[in-house]
């Protein structure tokens, strides 16, 4: 097989400790102009939290640098060999760490909180927009903690952690097992949906930006919210369980934008399914990831 498919060797190291890393996705000169889109846009909405909401979350369907990501064979690659070739995007989103902050990601495994029915159908492509290091904010993995199966998380709703209700993993983790997971700008790393994994806080000069994708196969089902959304980046859907994502004509497109929002509620039902607090309103001040 030619292309950016991974060896068996590779396969299988993914397949025994729930991560690989460092995957080459992108050159670090297109990593450092997709930062340069992203920053722009974001500096540019900082004002407009509904727009400024969409960047965060579904940056595949405003920016277009990172629409045409999304279908980069570099990255699907990569994804094919773990998953088969019939690939979905379920979501897209920036995780960023501004310097000198205190904000971090809590331990936590990805599918506890979006309602899809199966961990062996599920994949984050996490990729560096500048190099990410111990210093700032790198995530940490456990490895193959992704054999535990799905474990209690408790919700903290601390501000200061990124994900959407400030969950963590209610077991205990023993952090001297954790990898540092560093990566050169334009890589990228592989995490299984169920693996252990959190990220410090970001002390240094340099903003951190990462940019996870999630793919699915379409045999996923979402079973928590009434719908779901997902866009076919490879190969067929023979299931049709996910409608399609609205796709702007242009960049911020209005017309696009209000079917995001109704995309934007649907996905807060099962982001918050069970949760004491309410979900955000959709365009409100607060951006939290997932
Ligand atoms: O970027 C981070 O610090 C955390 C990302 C994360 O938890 C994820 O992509 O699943």
């Amino acid at each position: 097989m030619t292309g950016r498919f991974l060896d068996r060797a590779r396969a299988e190291a993914y397949r025994e400790r729930g991560y690989l890393f460092p995957v080459p996705a992108v050159s670090s000169a297109e990593a450092r102009d997709l930062r340069q889109e992203t920053e722009d846009l974001l500096g540019r909405t900082r004002d407009q939290p509904h727009v400024f909401q969409y960047t965060f979350n579904v940056p595949h369907l405003v920016l277009p640098g990172v629409h045409a990501l999304v279908r980069d064979s570099r990255i699907l690659d990569p994804v094919e060999s773990l998953m088969g070739p019939n690939l979905l995007l379920w979501s897209a989103g920036f995780f960023i760490k501004e310097p000198h902050t205190t904000d971090f990601v809590g331990w936590h495994q990805d599918l506890r909180y979006w309602g899809l029915d199966d961990d062996s159908r599920e994949i984050t492509a996490w990729i560096a927009l500048g190099d990410v290091t111990r210093d700032n904010g790198a995530m940490r993995f456990i490895p193959e903690s992704h054999r535990h199966g799905m474990v209690e998380h408790r919700d903290t709703w601390l501000d200061s952690n990124q994900l959407s209700r400030g969950q963590e993993l209610a077991v205990d983790v023993d952090e001297n097992q954790a990898v540092d997971v560093e990566l050169k700008s334009g890589e990228m790393s592989l995490h299984h949906g169920s693996l252990y994994h959190s990220s410090p806080a970001n002390p240094s000069a340099s903003r951190r930006i990462g940019l996870a994708l999630r793919f699915i196969t379409p045999e996923m089902r979402q079973v928590v919210g009434e719908a779901d959304y997902a866009t076919l980046v490879r190969g067929e859907d023979g299931f049709g369980h996910f409608r399609p994502e609205p796709e702007p004509a242009f960049d911020l497109d209005p017309a696009g934008l209000l079917e995001i929002d109704a995309m934007l509620r649907e996905m807060n039902a099962y982001y918050y399914a069970g949760a004491e607090e309410k979900a955000p309103e959709v365009g409100a001040r607060r951006v939290r990831t997932r």
